[in-house]
């Protein structure tokens, strides 16, 4: 791949992927693109930004020839709890979005797509604990049934025209750049932030929830060392479960006591639970593992202490 189109380069993950993809392709070959109209300064400075609705086929294939793009990361989607209240424009986004995402790069004869699947594949029925690769794929969210389509479609571009689509089902992500977009997994970001400025949380799932979560610096590498993966070497395509760490709330919050002594934390469960409920407390990424070295770096207590780090930096700078 020689240029790289990232599609919702402002979110949570695209605003530090686009970032590193821009160390490694060079940053005036990795064009930043979003629906939104006020991305980062970062984002905008360090290389070309176009704005961009998914939805928009047409606009899409003018930023395609006028950059003369290879490669596509699709990162535009309405995550789980944003889904919930307005299903069907997650069904749009999610769906329509991709499918003009694949048509674009089969018709302009790209080498690679990028399309995230998610935790939120799995639903009732699936194995709550190691989760295996192949396994029972019902969700209940229409943002899942999103996920489970789009994993299905990448491998179906893969079979039918030989495009090169790949895919992991990433858990939940935690970060200090950009805030998470409206999903279930935001409260386990959400309890760093107000630690380090309130001491306090209060938390929209109990305290026993226990979910699949990634800090971001693996979050990156997974995706970057499956983009380099070599194709040859790939069983799966779209739906790599990866993995790196399950924690409880209650354990988080003594994590973070382990940093800030006097940290408390409150429930005060809502709609989320269920959709938390829904999704697996594990996962075996063994086909990751053996397909292209996938291994995370940090857990709970290296993320907390990093986290905490971060925050309290950009707390001191009145940034949060
Ligand atoms: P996010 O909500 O933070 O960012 C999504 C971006 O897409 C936003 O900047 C938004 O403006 C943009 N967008 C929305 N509608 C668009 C449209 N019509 N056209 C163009 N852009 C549009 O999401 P994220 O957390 O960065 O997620 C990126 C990908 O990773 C998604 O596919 C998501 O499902 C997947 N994922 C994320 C997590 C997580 O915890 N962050 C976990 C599992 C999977
Ligand atoms: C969400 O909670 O919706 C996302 C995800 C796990 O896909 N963070």
């Amino acid at each position: 791949m020689k240029r790289i189109l990232v599609i919702g380069s402002a979110g949570q993950i695209g605003s530090e992927l686009t970032l590193e993809l821009r160390k490694i392709w060079g940053n005036s070959n990795v064009v930043a693109s979003d629906v939104c109209q006020n991305p980062s300064a970062r984002l905008q400075e360090s290389g070309p930004y176009e704005t961009l609705n998914i939805l928009d086929r047409q606009r899409m294939g003018e930023i395609v020839s006028k950059y003369q793009i290879d490669g596509i990361v699709n990162l535009a989607a309405i995550l789980s709890a944003t889904g919930e209240k307005n299903p069907m424009k997650a069904w749009d986004v999610n769906m329509n979005g991709l499918i003009n995402v694949l048509e674009c790069a089969r018709e302009n004869n790209m080498k690679q797509v990028l399309t995230p699947s998610s935790i939120a594949a799995f639903g009732p029925g699936t194995p709550l604990y190691n989760t295996p690769q192949e396994t029972v794929l019902r969700p209940s969210t229409m943002y899942g049934i999103t996920k489970v389509a789009g994993e299905l479609l990448g491998d179906y571009y893969v079979k039918k025209y030989g495009l090169d689509v790949r895919g992991l089902r990433y858990p939940g992500i935690i970060s200090h750049e950009t805030l998470p977009g409206g999903g279930t997994t935001d409260y386990a970001v959400a309890i760093y932030y107000d630690a380090v400025t309130k001491g306090h949380y209060t938390c929209f799932v109990k305290e026993e929830t226990m979910l699949p979560m990634m800090y971001m610096p693996d979050c990156l590498k997974a995706t970057i060392d499956l983009m380099q993966a070599d194709f040859s070497k790939l069983n799966h395509h779209s739906d790599f479960n990866v993995a790196a760490m399950s924690f409880t709330v209650t354990e988080q919050a003594e994590s973070i006591r382990k940093f800030i002594p006097g940290f408390t934390c409150s429930y005060e469960p809502d709609h989320r639970q269920a959709i938390a409920d829904s999704w697996p407390r594990s996962i075996d990424d063994s086909a990751a593992r053996e397909e292209w070295g996938w291994k995370p770096s940090f857990d709970l207590d290296t993320m907390t202490k990093d986290m905490i780090d971060k925050l309290t930096a950009k707390h001191k700078a009145g940034l949060i």
